[in-house]
């Protein structure tokens, strides 16, 4: 079949547009829509190289799965990708009590005010786990699969149909921390929190992060090791405004305008955007192969703030329990641990300088 239709499609381009359709890479994205998210799903849905297949939201992350999945269809629907499959998973984490804090939830779900076209289209009706076991059957060839939130969605799909992990070529995630300390201690926020390297993404969900670790298929794992390196300075802000022409673009000028606070704070990095490009320019990044583990404990401790209101039955039946406040979630070293590449620095002016020129392109 992919024989039959590359002869036909030789034939009927001679040669240079044949070239550059064979070239477009299978990719899925699966992400958490916040702020970060929005970016990195335009770069990846604009760029020339990619042939996205669906989107993929996680319920457990920043966004609820019902504006967050509206919102990922209207995005989706003003990009070269318009009519792609979209479709949200699980709102809870595979085991704990873990989450966002609610202000951050709350920016995620509502665009910080800030509108797109709605789209006639909605999300598909089916999980998102069964999407991404489903994308991957049909792709003629294996997807890279890009995670920026955490991983529940992939880890659930893995988990349903294992045969997937061979239509698998890697997965991007963006998570964990290996030197760089974590990110979870945020001022007014968490100050309360006592886990001083965790990030964010692998918290929210370890046992999925430690699924997607140990799967097998080879993994790049986009620390805060590296994205340490691509924080969002004012004058990004004012170059991405500058050369916005897109509708995505002009979209993402908007946020970057309700979200000067942010900014301003120093605490905003192009975590997912750097992942996104990552999985097609992976020279951006200085990589290492290095056994990394996901530290998983349970505890009768908690943060000292109120567990969320999640089932007391988890994904597979069992009883919910609390993980240990001090250690779950970090990535360590170790002897045990799966081999696992992992971006320890980032050569920040290109990256950069590609985001801004790929949002832009039709
Ligand atoms: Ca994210």
């Amino acid at each position: 079949m992919t024989f039959i239709r590359n002869l036909i499609f030789g034939l009927l381009c001679f040669g240079s547009c044949s070239m550059a359709w064979a070239a477009k890479t299978p990719i899925i994205i699966d992400n958490d829509m916040a702020i970060d998210d929005w970016v990195a799903m335009l770069y990846l849905l604009h760029h020339p190289d990619a042939q996205v297949l669906g989107v993929t939201v996680t319920g457990a992350g920043e966004a609820h799965c019902e504006p967050g999945a509206q919102h990922a269809v209207n995005l989706v629907d003003v990009t070269p990708h318009k009519g792609i499959p979209v479709a949200c998973g699980p709102e809870e984490p595979m085991d704990g009590f873990h989450q966002f804090p609610a202000p951050w939830r709350e920016g995620a779900d509502t665009f910080y005010g800030v509108s797109l076209p709605v789209s006639p289209r909605k999300p598909e009706k089916q999980s998102a786990p069964d999407l991404l076991i489903s994308l991957l059957e049909r792709s003629e060839a294996p997807v890279r699969l890009v995670v920026l939130g955490n991983a529940t969605n992939v880890a659930l799909a893995l988990r349903k149909a294992p045969q997937i992990k061979k239509r698998i070529e890697r997965i991007h995630f963006m998570g964990g921390s290996v030197w760089a300390g974590g990110n979870i201690i945020v001022p007014n926020f968490t100050d309360q929190y006592k886990n001083k390297s965790a990030e964010w993404n692998i918290l929210i969900d370890p046992i999925a992060a430690r699924d997607v670790l140990e799967s097998g298929v080879p993994v790049t794992l986009v620390s805060l090791d590296g994205t340490n390196h691509v924080k969002v300075l004012p004058a990004d802000a004012v170059a991405m405004k500058k050369a916005a022409k897109s509708a995505g673009a002009k979209f993402f000028s908007r946020i970057l305008d309700k979200t000067k606070w942010f900014i301003d704070s120093g605490e905003y990095y192009f975590w997912d955007a750097l992942t996104a490009a990552v999985a097609l320019h992976p020279e951006y990044c200085t990589s290492q192969d290095l056994p990394l583990e996901v530290v998983v404990a349970y505890s009768d401790k908690t943060n000292g703030v109120p567990l969320p209101a999640f089932s007391k039955v988890r994904w597979d039946g069992k009883e919910r329990r609390n993980f240990d406040p001090y250690f779950t979630g970090q990535t360590i070293l170790s002897d045990r641990g799966a081999m696992t590449r992992v971006c320890v620095a980032a050569d920040a002016k290109t990256f950069k300088q590609d985001l801004i020129r790929t949002i832009n392109l039709f």
